[in-house]
């Protein structure tokens, strides 16, 4: 869904991404076969803190009078497997923050490693300009993501295949429950912090 079609009235999309701190990241490169602790909290405990964080600034805009909601927390979301209807890494591409990896995260000048959020509001924002062309110019194809992948999903001929990659997630999550994440894609590798093109 586009964003008029969540909001009507619209007139901005706001991204927002809360880099991963040194200490999740340095944690998950140790061992690269299993997630680290503090990457599977990170992801669901951090991912919280993204919820209450959008929601926080939703509120703060409909009070100033900017009819305003979170896509990914609408009633109407949709994620089924593979997809959803609200696709944070096409709207931070389209918003400036940077642009897709081999890996199909974004990268951007903070790197790859973490996790965003988005508002549609009426409130009327000036755009950030994009510093990007097309839609894989920050990623320098070194094949570091696919390499470390522990389940072999993405490889520099075929791209990423979700499938794989949800199967692990899967088997993370049989053992710790109500956790679950990788992330290898993201750490150890030149997009990890910042833009490798830079
Ligand atoms: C479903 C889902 C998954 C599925 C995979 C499906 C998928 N499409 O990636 C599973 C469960 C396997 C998964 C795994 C992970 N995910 Co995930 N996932 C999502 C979710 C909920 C929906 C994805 C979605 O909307 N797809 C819809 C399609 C239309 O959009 P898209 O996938 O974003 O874009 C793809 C296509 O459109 C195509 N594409 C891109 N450009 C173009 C251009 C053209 C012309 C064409 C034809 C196609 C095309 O390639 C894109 C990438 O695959 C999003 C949150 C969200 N609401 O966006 C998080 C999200 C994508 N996940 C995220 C993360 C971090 C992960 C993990 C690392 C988990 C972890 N923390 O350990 C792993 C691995 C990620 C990886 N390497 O891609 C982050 C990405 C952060 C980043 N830097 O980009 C997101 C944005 C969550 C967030 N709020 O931050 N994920
Ligand atoms: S590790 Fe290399 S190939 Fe993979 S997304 Fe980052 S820059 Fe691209
Ligand atoms: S999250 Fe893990 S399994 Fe999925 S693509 Fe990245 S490294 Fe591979």
């Amino acid at each position: 869904m586009k964003p008029r079609e969540w909001l009507p009235s619209a007139n901005t999309v706001i991204v927002y991404f809360f880099p991963f701190t040194d200490e999740i990241r340095e944690s998950n490169r140790k061992v690269m076969s299993w997630p680290s602790n503090e990457w599977l909290h990170g992801r669901i405990d951090g991912h919280e803190f993204m919820r209450e964080f959008s929601l926080f600034l939703n509120s703060r805009l409909n009070d100033e009078g900017y009819k305003s909601l979170v896509s990914g927390l609408d009633s109407r979301f949709k994620s089924t497997g593979f997809t959803s209807n609200w696709s944070e890494r096409h709207a931070a591409y389209i918003c400036g923050l940077g642009t897709f990896g081999l890996s199909k995260g974004i990268i951007m000048e903070k790197g790859t490693a973490g996790r965003f959020g988005s508002i549609v509001t009426e409130l009327r924002l000036k755009p950030d300009i994009k510093k990007y062309n097309s839609i894989y110019e920050y990623c320098i194809n070194c094949g570091v993501c696919a390499e470390n992948c522990p389940a072999e999903a993405i490889s520099t001929e075929k791209g990423k295949d979700h499938k794989r990659c949800s199967d692990f997630l899967d088997i993370v999550k049989e053992k710790h429950k109500p956790y679950y994440g990788c992330g290898k894609c993201q750490v150890g590798v030149p997009c990890e912090n910042r833009n490798p093109k830079d």
